[in-house]
């Protein structure tokens, strides 16, 4: 992508907020990395403690535990404090189907649901440190469960609706889930997703599973299996009204987030609560400012973390107003979006680059046809927003009028990292950068021995201090965190992505450095593909590239050598795709597929994945002088030519 600099002077835009003097975020931001202990302090006001914490911090590399001593509940910040006070009558959620069903869920109907869906819960035994699987369609039974689980003091651990039974599985077993909770089904583009078939599949190897819960939302018929399966309306008929939140102890886990690194085996990320909670209300305040009055829209997938933080946790323990759509962007026009943004007056719209240049391909027309004048906020995640597609966003969505939260972060962190932060003051805008670090953050960019870089050059991003959304480790993976995060950079958390300080102090983030790929921002790993792929009885070896998409951001391309007596064809070109798909999921269907008779290695018998990428990209390959056999490149060469 282009780090080409372009500056957007936000500080005259007629924005009612934009009024705070620069120096407000540098003396904000100094004070949290001169005094974290009295930053913290004063910054964990924002959840109500049933019991106050101790120590701010127990910082025993690389563990940073946070609020130690405290206790507290999650759904009681979310849905008691707001139930009780004047916000019970304000609406919670606007929530929209994708077929055209709405429903509008205040403060007070949302904690009826939490409170309902907590007693079903218990009734099935599910209590403190239960880890249960939640794999929903974005309806507002999502948010309820995972209330719900928090307030019994389960762990829960969403797998986004588009995995398939095998991945259901893996994460069920690693996790070691007593429950699953699903729905008959769910829409995407006018079809049902048929969620309970595909958990069928997945229980017949989940041994821990004793109930599937089945939350009926589409009408089509579904197998029960009397051994297992409960319907969540027979149970809510029965289910108390009241259940009292657990006192979970601030470092107590919250949630398991499975997500893809360079290993075959997505991690599960483990989050606290204290510490996330403290982290996700206050980042959400900084990069949006959100007021009572705000309606707040994030479009991500309660499947993903973007969804976890800024769909369930933050937004309702602040008692802001939302909106939540189960559909797809463009169906069943390519203006749904802006349609919804007009129709509940939209304030602050929080989406990802991929949509955005899905939008711009259909042209500005279709935003034009509606009232985005109550939009003041807007931001963007996933991957890397090209300036071009930044501008777009800033003049036919933001009107000029909403300066752009670029917002760099991870699972692992919890929440925002690096962001503009109009909630503490205002800065230049440069599009494509996510700007300057919230506080608590202390980045540096460094070579790969971790030495600091001067400005305007490319390194890696290292975090040389802990900050309270920081995971709490690995699921089952204690080693795997040390390794993952700390080993490369002793004491530092190494986030895996490319970055670049310039002059102004401004930070760039490039992409990854490892073999995480982000397509239409999702995140999957080439091994966790290559490791799908040599399950196929066709295939003898695989390798993963991507390659850079105008929309999606990156492509998957995949390279195998096939099995003796094994004719390449489009058949075995379907088949893999199908193959990939049913193994991981949906986001696993690959652009390309180009069959090669050896794949590139090094002497030591390692894949030569620049040039692979190489390839993929039709771009010079460099230096070949470390393969085992050039003949292959030309192979992997003449076979993408091909094709082409
Ligand atoms: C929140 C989320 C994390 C990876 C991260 C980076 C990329 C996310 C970005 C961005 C540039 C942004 N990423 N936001 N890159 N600018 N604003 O996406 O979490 O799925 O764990 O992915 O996404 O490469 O390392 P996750």
């Amino acid at each position: 992508m282009s780090t080409e600099e372009k500056k957007f002077d936000t500080q005259n835009l007629p924005t009612k907020t934009y009024f705070w003097p620069l120096k407000r975020y540098q003396d904000l931001y100094n004070s949290s990395l001169s005094d974290p202990e009295a930053f913290w302090a004063k910054h964990s006001d924002v959840l109500s403690w049933e019991k106050p914490w101790e120590r701010v911090l127990d910082w025993n590399p690389p563990y940073a535990r946070w609020f130690v001593g405290g206790k507290l509940n999650m759904s009681y910040q979310c849905v008691d404090r707001h139930a009780k006070s004047w916000r019970k009558s304000k609406v919670a959620i606007y929530w929209e189907g994708e077929n055209g069903d709405t429903q509008t869920i205040s403060y007070s109907d949302l904690y009826e649901n939490v409170n309902r869906y907590a007693s079903v819960l218990k009734k099935l035994g599910i209590g403190k440190g239960d880890k249960v699987t939640v794999y929903l369609p974005m309806i507002p039974e999502m948010v309820y469960i995972l209330l719900a689980c928090n307030r019994v003091g389960a762990v829960h651990n969403v797998i986004f609706s588009g995995f398939s039974s095998q991945s259901i599985a893996d994460r069920v077993n690693d996790s070691g889930s007593k429950m699953i909770v699903t729905a008959s089904g769910g829409h995407r583009r006018g079809k049902i997703l048929p969620l309970k078939e595909i958990v069928d599949e997945a229980v017949k190897s989940t041994p821990t599973i004793e109930h599937v819960l089945v939350i009926k939302y589409t009408g089509h018929e579904v197998v029960m299996d009397p051994t297992k399966d409960v319907w969540a309306h027979d149970l809510l008929k029965d289910a108390d009204k009241y259940v009292a939140p657990e006192a979970m102890e601030s470092t107590d886990p919250l949630f398991i987030l499975y997500t893809s690194g360079t290993t075959g085996k997505p991690k599960g990320i483990l989050h606290g609560t204290g510490g996330y909670g403290v982290w996700a209300c206050n980042t959400l305040k900084w990069a949006f400012k959100p007021t009572d009055e705000s309606v707040f829209w994030c479009t991500a997938d309660v499947g993903w973390i973007t969804g976890h933080t800024y769909v369930v946790y933050a937004p309702l323990a602040l008692g802001l107003t939302q909106v939540i759509y189960e559909g797809a962007p463009d169906y069943p026009s390519v203006d749904r979006w802006w349609e919804i943004i007009d129709k509940y007056g939209v304030s602050i719209f929080y989406t990802s680059p991929t949509a955005i240049r899905m939008f711009m391909r259909h042209g500005e027309e279709l935003p034009a046809k509606h009232d985005l004048s109550t939009l003041e906020m807007l931001g963007s995640v996933g991957e890397p927003i090209n300036p071009e597609a930044w501008e777009w966003y800033y003049k036919n969505i933001g009107h000029e009028n909403c300066p752009i939260s670029d917002t760099w972060w991870q699972t692992e962190t919890g929440g925002f990292m690096i962001t503009p932060c109009p909630g503490i003051q205002s800065f230049p805008l440069k599009p494509g950068s996510a700007t300057l670090p919230l506080p608590g953050v202390d980045p540096v960019v460094v070579d790969a021995e971790g030495k600091i870089l001067p400005a305007n050059e490319t390194g890696f991003i290292a975090i040389r201090k802990p900050w309270p959304g920081i995971m709490l480790g690995i699921y089952n993976g204690d080693e795997l965190y040390k390794k993952t995060y700390w080993s490369r950079f002793p004491g530092w958390y190494c986030p895996g992505d490319f970055s670049m300080k310039d002059s102004d102090g401004y930070l760039w983030l490039l992409g990854r450095a490892d073999e995480v790929i982000k397509v239409a921002g999702h995140r999957i790993s080439t091994a966790e593909l290559e490791h799908a792929l040599v399950g196929h009885s066709s295939v003898a070896e695989a390798a993963v590239a991507s390659r850079p998409d105008e929309v999606k951001g990156e492509a998957i391309v995949v390279f195998v050598t096939l099995k003796k007596n094994v004719e390449a064809s489009a058949e075995v070109k379907r088949e893999l795709t199908h193959h990939l798909r049913s193994a991981i999921g949906t986001i696993a269907t690959p652009e390309e597929i180009i069959f090669v008779e050896k794949l590139p290695k090094t002497r030591s018998g390692k894949i030569m994945r620049r040039l692979l990428k190489a390839v993929a990209n039709e771009v010079p390959i460099g230096d070949t002088t470390t393969l085992d056999d050039e003949t292959s490149v030309n192979e992997a060469r003449a076979a993408f030519d091909e094709l082409l």
